[in-house]
């Protein structure tokens, strides 16, 4: 997510933050790479032209030449921007458990809209109150009304669906009446995608949205295909007019030009992002946050949120003590690597930690297969070299290999990265590195 931006933002601001004295001069040049950075990221032209104007008319602002740290000043600017750019107020969804709730689903084909019905459904179903059923008005490929079946399944969610009706009108009214005999208080409709725009998608939609008068209306956009989504989002706010936007495949999308200009071009925010094909793989868009991320200073706050999500915090705390004290072990390794792995994939959250971005997180990919490998050495210590990394010496070594059916070397470097991760974590734990990268001014 915003990988290739992040990197040339990094660059630019070391630049500029290593000058001592800012002057008219050195900022135009910044904001001159500023603009060529955020053209390549695939960002609205005319947004980077409004954007550069702000901040400079900002940046070269008399307070600023003054202080003390003006590089750290236009950052500053920057990052105030790019939060304004995406929508400074967080978008909150208010669902009532007293009336059904519903909301419709809008979208190109392909664009994500049936898997974003699941996903949402499984996130609205934490509040204790609601009850989600999703809703199969895609009549026309019968693949469709299936793929939303089998994922109810999966998650134990209803599905209203009627194969042999054709009628989407008919079928929503269905939905409605069934429900209100029933405990599920929140509607999702999924809707059929087309290739194009077409007048009678566009229609079907509309008649839709009037019977159903939808307290959300999300328009679902692929975030890797750019532009071309934030001028079909206009086109579909233009016709039916939506409340909010949920960008799919971020966890493709390296430029982020979709994220940086739908609100500024539909006046409607991004709520949610996907960012990856599990149901899980669904987040709240943070426009303060995403502003960090883009800037390179992570994105602790999510960081923090699936980590407590998914981590037992009282492990944790015992672990941070045992960290403190030198007294880390493969065991505790074994069972981080356990939870760590329960969040998600490894280089979307190393991407979340300051400092952990950019070039940093190159060396740092850490592929899921070598996760079973590491599982599989650790699992052919002894508990004693378990505990004791340092007596494992070279005939354990070669024993440890051909037990987890790796190599000498796979090994020897388990064991460097075991020590690397250590420190990375002392270092983590650190309350002073963790402020640092929260608040980076
Ligand atoms: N990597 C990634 N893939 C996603 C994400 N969201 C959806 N997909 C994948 O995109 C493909 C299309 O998703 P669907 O949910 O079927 O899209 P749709 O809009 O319902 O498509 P139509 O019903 O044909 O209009 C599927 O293979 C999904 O698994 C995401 O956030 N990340
Ligand atoms: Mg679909």
């Amino acid at each position: 997510m915003f990988n290739s931006l992040t990197e040339r933002f990094d660059s630019i601001f070391r630049k500029l933050k290593g000058h001592g004295k800012l002057n008219e001069q050195n900022i135009k040049e910044s904001m001159r790479e500023v603009r060529r950075a955020l053209l390549e990221a695939d960002v609205n032209f005319k947004i980077v032209k409004t954007f550069i104007n702000e901040v400079s008319a900002k940046a070269v602002g008399t307070e600023v030449m003054k202080s003390l740290t003006p590089g750290h000043q236009v950052v500053k600017i920057v990052h105030n921007q790019l939060i304004d750019l995406m929508g400074s107020k967080n978008f909150k969804i208010k669902l009532h458990d007293n009336k059904i709730n519903k909301i419709m689903m809008v979208g190109l084909q392909g664009s994500g809209k049936t898997t974003s019905c699941a996903k949402l459904a499984s996130n609205f179903r934490k509040q204790q109150s609601i009850n989600p059923k999703l809703v199969a008005c895609d009549v026309y490929r019968p693949a469709a009304i299936q793929q939303l079946r089998v994922l109810g399944k999966q998650l134990s969610i209803p599905v209203y669906a009627d194969e042999k009706q054709k009628n989407v009108i008919k079928i929503a009214k269905k939905a409605i009446k069934e429900s209100e005999n029933s405990d599920s208080n929140l509607l999702i409709f999924d809707t059929a995608g087309r290739l194009h725009i077409d007048e009678r998608m566009m229609k079907e939609l509309k008649d839709l949205k009037k019977l159903l008068k939808p307290d959300y209306i999300f328009f679902v956009a692929d975030a890797m295909t750019g532009q071309d989504a934030v001028n079909i989002a206009k086109e579909f706010n233009d016709q039916i007019e939506f409340d909010g936007v949920i960008l799919t495949k971020m966890d493709s999308d390296a430029r982020g030009g979709a994220a940086l200009s739908i609100k500024a071009v539909t006046d409607k925010p991004v709520v949610f992002v996907g960012t990856g094909e599990k149901i899980s793989d669904l987040e709240e868009f943070h426009p303060d946050r995403m502003a960090n991320r883009i800037l390179g200073m992570g994105d602790m706050l999510s960081f923090i949120e699936k980590a407590e999500a998914n981590i037992d915090m009282e492990e944790a705390q015992k672990l941070a003590k045992k960290l403190q004290k030198n007294q880390f072990t493969f065991t505790d390794f074994l069972s981080q690597l356990q939870q760590i792995q329960k969040m998600g994939p490894m280089d979307q959250l190393l991407g979340m930690i300051p400092g952990m971005n950019g070039k940093a997180m190159k060396g740092m990919k850490v592929d899921e297969k070598e996760i079973k490998h590491i599982e599989a050495i650790i699992f052919s210590m002894t508990p004693m070299e378990r505990e004791k990394p340092l007596s494992i010496n070279g005939s354990r070594r070669h024993r440890i290999a051909k037990g987890s059916g790796t190599s000498i070397q796979h090994v020897n470097r388990l064991l460097k990265q075991f020590e690397q991760m250590k420190k990375m974590m002392k270092q983590f734990s650190n309350p002073k590195f963790m402020n640092k990268g929260m608040l980076p001014f």
